[in-house]
Formats: C-alpha cells, sequence, structure tokens
C-alpha cells in the first residue's frame, strides 16, 4: 500500500483555538503527520508524494467562492495590519442574514466557518491544498489499479462542508477523493467514516446524492462535536434519500460495542455495491485522546484494519483525527498493516 504524503502540512502551525472557555494552541498539530510518517517509514510502507493537480478540481465538490476565501484569507487578514492567527468572532445564526456574505474579513469569515477551532494562519492555505492533493493522488492510484492507497491529509477534511471550513478541516479531501474516484471509472462509491466525530461537512456534500453513500460511526451529537448533525434519524433528501447513514455511539465505547456498529455499517456498505471505498480514518477514538471520550485500545486498531480489508473493496483510507500524539502512529499503522496484510 502506497503512502501518499507532503512536508507541506507543516506550513500549518502555530495556531490557537477556543477550547473550554481559553485560548489554547491548536490539537491539530504538525506533530501528528511527523509521528505517523516515522511509524509508516519504520514498517516499510512506500512513501509518494501528491501530484500537481489543478486547484480547479477543488470545485467538484466546493464553492468556488469559499475557495476564493481560503486562498486568499490570509493575505486580508494581514492587510488589515493584524498578525497571530484567524479567528472568528460572529456567526450567522437564526434570525440573522442567511444571504450575504459581508465584504470585511471578520463578517466573511463568519460566514465561512461554524466554530472558533479552527485558525488561519500564514501557510494554511498551503497545506490544505497538499492534503487535498495527496487525497486525490491516493483516489488515483486506486482508480489506476492499486487496491489500496493511503493518504497522510493534514489538515484533516472531514468536517468542511461545500461552502464552509471548521473542526480543524479547510478543505474536505475524503470527499475530494470520491469524487475523483466518481470522475475516473467507479460509478459507485462509498465513505465511510470512522473519525470520533461526525463527518458533518462529507454529509452535507452528499447529501442529495445517490451515487455517493455515506456512512459514519461516531460519538453522540448530543455532547460531542459537532454538536447540530449526525443524528440517526438524518437519511439523505431527494435521490440521495437513504444513501446517508448514521451510527451514533455513547461516550466510553469500547471495541465490543464499537464492532457491532461496524459491522451495521460495512452491511450497508455491501448493501450499495460501491466500485470502490474511501476511509475517513480518525483514530480520536482511542482511549487517551485528549479531546474525545471512546476506549478503543492500541491493538484494537488492527482489528479496525482486518474488518475494513473484509470489505474486499478497492480502498482510499484518508487521514482524518486523531490527538493522543505519542500513539497516533502506532495505531494508524496498526489499520493499515493490518489491511494491507489482508489484502495481499
Ligand atoms: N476545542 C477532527 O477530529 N473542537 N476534528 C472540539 C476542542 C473541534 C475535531 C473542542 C474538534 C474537531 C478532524
Ligand atoms: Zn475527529
Amino acid at each position: 500500500m502506497r503512502v501518499v504524503h507532503s512536508p507541506l502540512h507543516a506550513r500549518h502551525d502555530g495556531g490557537v483555538e477556543l477550547h473550554r472557555g481559553a485560548l489554547v494552541p491548536s490539537f491539530e498539530s504538525p506533530a501528528r503527520a511527523q509521528f505517523i510518517l516515522e511509524a509508516l517509514q519504520e514498517r516499510r510502507f512506500p512513501i509518494v508524494p501528491p501530484r500537481d493537480i489543478p486547484e480547479d478540481r477543488l470545485q467538484g465538490v466546493h464553492d468556488g467562492g469559499f475557495v476564493e476565501f481560503l486562498r486568499g484569507a490570509w493575505a486580508r487578514w494581514t492587510a488589515g495590519g493584524r498578525d497571530g492567527s484567524m479567528l472568528p468572532s460572529g456567526f450567522p445564526a437564526r434570525g440573522l442574514r442567511q444571504d450575504h456574505c459581508p465584504s470585511g474579513i471578520n463578517g466573511a469569515m463568519g460566514w465561512y466557518t461554524f466554530d472558533a477551532s479552527t485558525p488561519i494562519v500564514a501557510g494554511t492555505w498551503d497545506a490544505a491544498l497538499a492534503a487535498a492533493r495527496s487525497a486525490m493522488t491516493a483516489a488515483a492510484l486506486v482508480a489506476e489499479g492499486d487496491s489500496a492507497a493511503y493518504a497522510l491529509c493534514r489538515p484533516p477534511g472531514h468536517h468542511a462542508g461545500r461552502a464552509f471550513y471548521g473542526g480543524y478541516c479547510y478543505l474536505n479531501n475524503a470527499a475530494l477523493a470520491a469524487q475523483h474516484l466518481r470522475d475516473h471509472g467507479c460509478a459507485r462509491v462509498a465513505v465511510l467514516d470512522v473519525d470520533y466525530h461526525h463527518g458533518n461537512g462529507t454529509q452535507e456534500i452528499f447529501w442529495e446524492r445517490d451515487d455517493v453513500l455515506f456512512v459514519s460511526l461516531h460519538a453522540t451529537p448530543e455532547s460531542e462535536y459537532p454538536y447540530f448533525l449526525g443524528y440517526a434519524d438524518e437519511r439523505g433528501a431527494g435521490r440521495g434519500e437513504g444513501c446517508t447513514l448514521n451510527l451514533p455511539l455513547p461516550l466510553g465505547t469500547r471495541w465490543q460495542e464499537y464492532r457491532a456498529a461496524l459491522d451495521v455499517a460495512l452491511a450497508a456498505i455491501a448493501r450499495h455495491a460501491p466500485d470502490a471505498l474511501v476511509v475517513s480514518l480518525g483514530v480520536d477514538t482511542f482511549e487517551a485522546d485528549p479531546i474525545s471520550g471512546f476506549r478503543l485500545t492500541c491493538s484494537d486498531y488492527s482489528r479496525l484494519g482486518d474488518h475494513l480489508a473484509a470489505a474486499h473493496l478497492p480502498t482510499v483510507l484518508v487521514q482524518e483525527g486523531g490527538y493522543a500524539v505519542a500513539e497516533i502512529g502506532a495505531n494508524v499503522a496498526g489499520v493499515l498493516a493490518a489491511f494491507a496484510d489482508r489484502t495481499l
């Protein structure tokens, strides 16, 4: 299994986030990708760079004005004499205008994001674009015949929607991978999101589509981020009705209950009969994750890899969350090594 990685991820660094009432350094740090890379190099996975995919391909899943905002946001911020990291100070809640993006940078920021966890710094665009290209490159490898590929994406992507960013995510890497597969020979695609948090961005992007099934296992949004999407009664709309499946789980979930939900997810995927699978691979389900509440152990990640391989589908794995930095390399490598063993 080839690993797609770009060192440009490290340009997204130095941001702060609003966490439990205080501004703290971002949990989503360059060290995460560095530790994953080292663990995969140690296990002799081949590492390849992303291809120079044209930026207009982002518009397969994203709004053009939104992409332009992300590309130009830092320049607009610094032109106003500001430094540090960009965080919003107001959002268009119910009762406020939903039809006009303010021309000023602060209003535009609140328009395009939905939280104060997702800072923009000088190198955010370069890193987000490299992550998006990594995911599309991994999809290209699979479309061209590899049985599986892994994109070491940083920043992550599954909270970013057609025209919004948030949850440490700017461009939706997994959705871009799924769209690439759709455009290159796969009539039907499934996305399985196993990050601790609901993949609200991916769900929104494919909500009205019947060609891409979205299935997500995640912590209950009643108490966990992103709070406002990810409930079991969300099933898609229009042609996409029945092509979204949410399996929210309680805090404290361990492998035994997790595995039962995973079986339900994999059965739904088999019924969709996809030509390829995209896995949004978050390892923030780990028992020692600093912002999450599930209890998966290191050895459970090999079990997860086994189960994913048992779907017997060409598979693009895309890195999402995971903030227990000391164990993140072992946990990701555990999934990928087990997956690769089963597909040899
Ligand atoms: N300040 C992913 O795992 N903030 N995103 C939660 C901590 C947002 C997680 C509260 C968590 C986003 C890709
Ligand atoms: Zn997460």
